[in-house]
């Protein structure tokens, strides 16, 4: 028979098997609860977490929206003016220039009576005409342009390049604005660009491609070529330009694409 002084010692002195099933039986709890934390964290994230604003994208969860903007906000701060895309000789530019995408492109414009329409305020509209913009400084550029799909090649541009414009037409306080807004005249196709990048000194108001004039597959009269963006920005065929401090609407991004899609 056991006194009570030798049961208290074999609780302080548990045997080596007691112990190691005391650790099996703590780890296998703990593991148990930190997977049904996690798997009511995956759920809650799915079917409770509130989704972002109706049409910014094609519908991200909140907070993983907030992953993707956070990153974003990393982005931009090592993108600066000193980010710049690299440029090629005019040589290597590519002389069969591949098309892709005719979303709001409809029939070709009236490039002579065609006006570029500013929306300075909701009641003020600059209206801006192929010659008046060809009146403005040129700026060539040779780079990479870029597709999601997975292509690219190695293009030359000119135009006129946005801060340009935006001196020439005393814009200053619009582009304090945070993003332009472009759409095609039909609005089938519309981007939504942040402001460091439109008036990023590479990005141009584009009418010659090649120094020819555009083509209107490739967005006759004027489109905006972005060389710091993928080409789902490069809108072809701008009808007009507005500003927001909101994002405005963004074609691909509603489909489900980075609305940043910087390079
Ligand atoms: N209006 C309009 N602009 C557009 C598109 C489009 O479908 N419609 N496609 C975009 C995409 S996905 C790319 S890759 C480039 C292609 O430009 P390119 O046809 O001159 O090569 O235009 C962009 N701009
Ligand atoms: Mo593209």
């Amino acid at each position: 028979m056991q006194s009570e002084k030798n049961k208290e010692q074999e609780k302080g002195n548990l045997t080596e098997g007691q112990k190691i099933r005391r650790r099996t039986f703590i780890s296998f709890f703990s593991f148990i609860a930190l997977n049904s934390a996690a798997y009511s964290g995956w759920r809650w994230l799915y079917k409770k977490a509130p989704e972002e604003a109706a049409g910014i994208t094609a519908g991200a969860k909140k907070p993983l929206r907030r992953a993707l903007n956070k990153t974003e906000l990393a982005f931009r701060k090592i993108f600066s003016p000193n980010h710049f895309a690299k440029t090629y000789p005019k040589s290597s530019a590519a002389k069969k220039v591949r098309v892709n995408g005719d979303i709001g492109l409809g029939k070709p414009v009236d490039t002579a009576n065609w006006k570029l329409k500013v929306v300075k305020t909701p009641g003020e509209v600059l209206q801006v005409s192929l010659e008046e913009l060809k009146a403005l400084p040129k700026t060539e550029i040779i780079f990479d342009f870029k597709c999601v799909e997975g292509w690219d090649q190695i293009q030359h541009w000119a135009g006129v390049k946005l801060m340009d414009f935006i001196r020439h037409y005393h814009l200053e306080e619009q582009a304090k604005m945070e993003y332009a807004g472009l759409v095609t005249p039909d609005k089938e196709y519309y981007v939504g660009i942040d402001m460091p990048s439109f008036l990023h000194p590479q990005t141009i108001l584009a009418y010659e491609m090649n120094d020819q004039p555009l083509r209107p597959e490739h967005g006759a009269p004027v489109r905006l070529i972005i060389p710091v963006k993928y080409g789902i920005k490069n809108l072809k065929n701008i009808a007009s330009i507005s500003f927001s401090n909101n994002r405005p609407p963004d074609y691909w991004a509603e489909q489900g694409y980075d609305y940043y899609s910087g390079l």
